[in-house]
């Protein structure tokens, strides 16, 4: 339709995704079959079809999995060099990726080997398509905090040689039962090295989460925050401080947050005066890249051209760059 062509030329910011979420099936196949690593599918269609989730954590179980194919600087290079293919054919100009360094420091990966990967595809894609991007570190919540800080004090090092691309840290997988409050340390270390600070709160954990990380994490977006709503005073917060929400509505969806696109609650936060984004989180296990979120939540919740493009400009509002290079998008 015509509104679906006003969505794919939009131009737009990615603030939500985790780089290894991107990883499709064929090419989790493909390296497995390289790197010797075994997988517990038969087939491209046996992967795809065991992509069926009841809650966050059904689904990290498979991503963890997955991501045990990637090994060498190359295998994070083409994860990375397909996905900007990916968010190009999408109009995203600009992506603020996660990674999980941990998932593969524990298994005997270098953590300079995903950084050099990942830094060096995001610079080929800045020289031959003019593409911005950059990288935030996530911690994984379900580690203690001792792990995350060895974790920073190993990136520290790459400090300098990362400089243009390094920008932040964030914090996500398992979310309940692992408060903000768990990581305050490591984040205020980040925070005091000149880091940006990020963090998952409110998308299965409630929204005293969200207030933590914002007041104890000294966060400066929060990722998901859909359960902010259950909390009038949290609504008008982050409302009247532009706090930054990057929602995720197909991920929600899958994960079960919402059983149906039609109740998400992205409207009614952009209604209420806040920042809302649009992001697709693990686009790979969740059926669909940017263009494909925007599209399917405007149709759920008949957002208008120009509610449309307030979501796109809030991309950029909330990215991490001068304001001379948000002047350049919009
Ligand atoms: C994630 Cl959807 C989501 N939530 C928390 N942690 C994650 N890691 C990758 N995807
Ligand atoms: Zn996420």
């Amino acid at each position: 339709t015509e509104l679906h062509q006003f969505i794919r030329g939009l131009p737009k910011a990615e603030l939500h995704l985790h780089i290894e979420g991107s990883l499709e099936p064929e090419m989790m196949f493909a390296l497995a079959q390289k790197n010797g690593v075994k997988l517990p599918y038969a087939s491209v269609a046996e992967v795809r079809a065991a992509y069926q989730f009841s809650d966050l954590q059904s689904f990290l179980d498979l991503y963890y999995a997955g991501a045990a194919v990637l090994q060498t600087e190359q295998d994070f290079y083409d994860l990375t060099a397909a996905y900007i293919q990916r968010a190009l054919a999408d109009n995203v100009r600009h992506v603020e990726l996660f990674f999980d360094p941990q998932t593969h420091t524990a298994r005997g990966i270098a953590i300079e080997t995903v950084f050099a990967g990942i830094a060096s595809a995001l610079r080929d894609a800045k020289t031959q398509h003019g593409f911005s991007g950059s990288m935030i570190l996530c911690f994984l919540r379900h580690l203690s905090e001792e792990d995350a800080m060895s974790t920073l004090e190993s990136a520290l090092p790459l400090r300098d040689a990362y400089a243009d691309v390094w920008i932040g840290v964030g914090l996500d997988s398992s979310e309940v039962g692992n408060p903000p409050e768990k990581f305050a340390h490591v984040f205020t270390i980040a925070q005091a090295m000149g880091l940006h600070v990020v963090a998952h709160a409110g998308e299965e954990g409630p929204p005293a989460y969200i207030h933590d990380a914002l007041d104890v994490l000294q966060v400066e977006r929060i990722d998901h925050g859909v359960r902010a709503e259950e909390d009038p005073a949290l609504m008008q917060q982050l409302a009247a401080s532009r706090m930054p929400l990057t929602v995720c509505p197909l991920s929600n969806l899958k994960l079960c947050v919402v059983k149906d696109l039609r109740d998400h609650n992205l409207a009614r936060m952009l209604r209420a005066g806040l920042c809302v984004t649009i992001n697709s989180d693990d686009p790979s296990y969740f059926g669909g890249y940017m263009n494909d979120n925007f599209i399917a939540t405007a149709d759920a919740l008949d957002l208008s051209r120009a509610e449309l493009l307030q979501i796109a400009r809030n991309g950029f509002e909330a990215a991490f760059v001068s304001e001379q290079q948000k002047q350049s998008w919009y």
